[in-house]
This record gives structure tokens, sequence and C-alpha cells, in this order.
């Protein structure tokens, strides 16, 4: 049977596509808003020493499950194009990325890689370089201009060698993924063991993460052999500890045949409505990450020109410390030679330079000092020159060690801060409550908007 399902009302197509232009719209300006060349957040947050990571457009949808339970038609279903290979036989061997773009195109592992480069680890994984590829279409039905789909290997017990560490790759996986969908199919390997250990291991981390349906249903027989079925399979998953959780849930899922109606309930559109929460989910998440990344930045830029501030203001009083210290270390020596000098001027050129009061009050002053310099000794007034000479050296080498000052910033660089700081707070800020609102009120009456 082909994935490739026509006929879906053109009218829902469009009326999804307008939900859909919408959030996307809101995470291409929100990556917008992180990227762009010079004003983009990313580059903001580096100049003050804050890392960021870009928000992603797309969610990842990981599906995984045994083999030929229906997770390549599942995607090709979703799509409405027949993108991924199906059949009885093993089909996917590898890792598909499937992804919406603007023109068909197949790329292998190191494109692949290219395209997502939050992927790259991969690579450690042994032979799995090889296994990678991307499926690029256009087609933008339901909510896949979203989305990108994981498509992973079909999982068989026994002798099955896989040319790489397939439980290891889709537990990493699962780490980067937004959704994880486990397909269990009514016949064959349903309870396949490494299907089970693996779920039983992302449960662990990503519970939430996991979406367990029971795929190909209509295959499963009448209603009670379907019931059988999903006991048998509920039962097994129970018997793992972590997974006998209360709540478990498992929509039977089969995609549409119109030449093969069948009248088992399909729950098919509750794969898309998981989709769609976590669509939604994304979406204001990375509005939320935006308001905290604004305020990392804003708490950053102001941080550091507090921080200048204070530099400006220590370094005003250490220019001030050391001038105080060079004046000191200065003025010794010349007191020194000043006294040397009086001492040879004669009393009528001290009265002819000073007048008589200056010069009494000037020998009114010095008469200490000179009582005291004339009690010493030769050698001792000989000893305390070189000191005071010494201590005025000590004294401007002190001075130089003040004056080192901690780097500030120039005019320019604070300007620019400034500036950066207003743009996140008047246009980025602004931006962000729009995006916000335009995302409300998609769901939320106007009414309630205004509130
Ligand atoms: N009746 C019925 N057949 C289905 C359904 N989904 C898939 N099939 C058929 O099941 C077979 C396997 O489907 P695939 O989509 O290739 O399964 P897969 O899980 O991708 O298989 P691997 O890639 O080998 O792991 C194909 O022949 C499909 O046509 C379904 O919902 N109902
Ligand atoms: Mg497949």
């Amino acid at each position: 049977m082909s994935g490739k399902v026509k006929g879906r009302s053109a009218a829902n197509a469009d009326s999804m596509a307008g939900r859909v232009s919408c959030d996307e719209r809101i995470l291409r300006d929100i990556h917008q808003l992180y990227t762009e060349a010079d004003s983009g957040l990313i580059p903001v947050a580096e100049s003050v020493g804050v890392k960021l990571l870009p928000p992603r457009k797309k969610i990842t949808v990981m599906l995984m499950g045994n083999h030929s339970a229906g997770k390549s038609s599942f995607i090709n279903w979703y799509v409405e194009e027949h993108i991924q290979r199906t059949g009885v036989a093993i089909e996917t061997q590898g890792f598909s990325f499937v992804t919406s773009g603007r023109k068909r195109e197949s790329l292998t592992g190191n494109a692949t890689l290219h395209l997502y480069p939050h992927f790259k680890p991969l690579q450690e994984f042994k032979g799995v370089s090889e296994y990678l590829s991307t499926e690029i279409c256009t087609s933008r039905q339901k909510r896949f201009s979203l989305v990108t789909f994981v498509d992973s290997p079909g999982l068989v017990d026994g002798d099955m060698k896989y040319p790489f560490d397939v439980d290891e790759v889709i537990l990493w996986l699962g780490e980067l993924c937004d959704l994880i969908l486990v397909f269990f199919d009514p016949m064959g390997q349903a309870l396949c063991k490494r299907t089970l250990n693996i779920v039983e291991s992302l449960n662990e981390k990503h519970g939430d993460r996991l979406h367990f349906y029971l795929s190909k249903a209509d295959e499963a027989g009448g209603e009670s052999d379907r019931q059988r079925v999903m006991m048998q399979i509920v039962q097994e998953l129970c018997k793992r500890p972590g997974l006998n959780k209360c709540g478990f849930d498992m929509p039977t899922i089969y995609i549409p045949n119109p030449n093969k109606p069948s009248r088992c309930v399909n729950q098919i559109e509750e794969v898309c409505r998981a989709i769609e929460k976590t669509i939604n989910q994304t979406v204001q998440n990375t509005l939320n990450s935006l308001e905290k990344d604004c305020e990392l930045i804003c708490e950053a830029i102001t941080d550091k020109l507090i921080s200048d501030r204070q530099n400006s203001l220590q370094n005003r009083r250490a220019r001030c410390q050391s001038c105080f210290l060079s004046l000191l270390g200065f003025c010794i020596p010349l007191a020194l030679l000043a006294l040397l000098l009086l001492g040879t001027l004669s009393k009528e050129l001290l009265d002819m330079a000073l007048g008589q009061q200056g010069r009494e009050t000037l020998s009114l002053y010095l008469t200490p000092v000179v009582k005291i310099y004339d009690s010493l000794s030769g050698e001792q007034q000989l000893y305390s020159c070189g000191g005071l000479v010494l201590l005025s050296f000590l004294l401007l080498i002190v001075a130089r060690f003040a004056l080192r000052t901690r780097p500030t910033l120039s005019g320019k660089q604070k300007r620019q801060l400034q500036e950066k700081l207003e743009y996140i707070q008047e246009v980025v800020k602004t931006k962000k409550k729009n995006l916000y609102e335009e995302y409300l009120r998609q769901s939320v009456s106007d009414h309630d908007m205004d509130l």
C-alpha cells in the first residue's frame, strides 16, 4: 500500500496553511531577531560575554518502532507525497530526515550533517554517516512546514545485523527530538525486545516525549482481535518498570485507504494533534526564551556599565593618590635644596628679597629644623639627608604603583552599549510582545486580549 493519500479536503489544507504561516512567521521572526548580522541578539550577547543559541525554526519528530510498522507510510501520509520508500521488505535501513523546502531534493550523509549541524555528533557513531539522508520536499500539508521527521530503521530481534549501533543512535537522537512516535503494528514483531528496550531507556529521561500508537490497525482483524493485540502490547510494555504509568494511552491508527475502507476506528488525527501540541509548546517556549535572553543581555550590559563606572571612580582615586605621593616625593629633596640655599644667603640679601618681616617669619619656622639639624653630628646629618632622599625615592615608586588603573570603556563604546540596551528594551521587547499577542490571537478572542 502506498502512503500517498489523496483527497484530503483542500479547504482543510487551506485553513491549516493559514495557521501554519502564523506560527511559522513567529518562529522565523524570532530566529531573525537572534541571527541578524549586527543587531541580532547573538552578536549583541557575544559582545557582552553571553553565549546564546539560535532558536529552532522547526520541531523534530522521530518515528521509531518495529520493522514494517508503517513509519515511512505515516510520513508519506502526513506530507501527502510519496517521499519515503515503503514495503513489506526492510525498507528504511538508515536514518532519514524528511523536511519541507523550496525544491524536491535528496541529500546524502555529509550534506545532511551540513544542513543539521546540531546532529554532527552522529558521526561519532561508527558506520552511521553513510546511512544518513535527507529528503526535502515542497509539501506544506498539515503542519509539515514546521516539522522535520526523522524516519528510523525498523527494529527487529535476532540475527539481523545493523551496520551501526542502532539502539545507541536512537537513544542519542531521542535526546534532540521534541516528539518520539512509537509505532507497534499488530503483526509480526509487535513485541520486539529491541523496541521495548529502547522505549524503556528513552522513557527514563524523556517519558513526556514518547507517544505510543497501534499502527496498521486495519490489519488487526475484527474488534476483538484488535483488543487482544492491544492488551498484549500494553501488558508487555507495562512489565517494564517505568512504563507502567497510569493513564497509558495507545490510539489505534491506520493510513486511510479509499480502496479498502475499514470499519476500524482510526485515531490517526491524534498523531497530528500530538504534533500540533508540540509545535504550540515550542512556539511558546521560544517566545519565553526570547524574553529570558533579552533580560540576560540587558543585565549583562547594565553590569558592564556599572563596573565601568566603578572602574572610572577607582582610577580617579588612584590618580589622586599617585599625584599626592609624587608631590610629596618631589617636595622632600626640594625642601632640602631650599634649606641649603637659604643657609648660604646673607641676612641682607634675605631682607631685600622677603622684607624684614618675611625673613623673621621664615626664621621662626625654620629655626626648630635648623636646631635639630645642628644638634646632629656630621655623620648623622649625612645619614638623615640620605634617608630623606631615599624616602623621596620610595614615595615616587609607591606613587608609580598607585597609578595602576583598570581598563575602562571609551565614550564611543559606552554609547554603543547604551544603544544596544535601548534597542533590546524598546525594539526587541516590543517585537516580542507583538509576536506573543499574534500567537495568542490565534486562539483567544480579541475581547480577552484587551483585558
Ligand atoms: N493495511 C495497512 N497497511 C499499511 C499501513 N501502513 C503501512 N502499511 C503497509 O505496511 C508495509 C510497511 O510499511 P512501511 O511504511 O514501509 O513500514 P516501516 O515501518 O517504514 O518499515 P521499515 O522501514 O522496514 O522499518 C507497506 O507495505 C505499507 O504499504 C496501514 O496503516 N494499513
Ligand atoms: Mg520505513
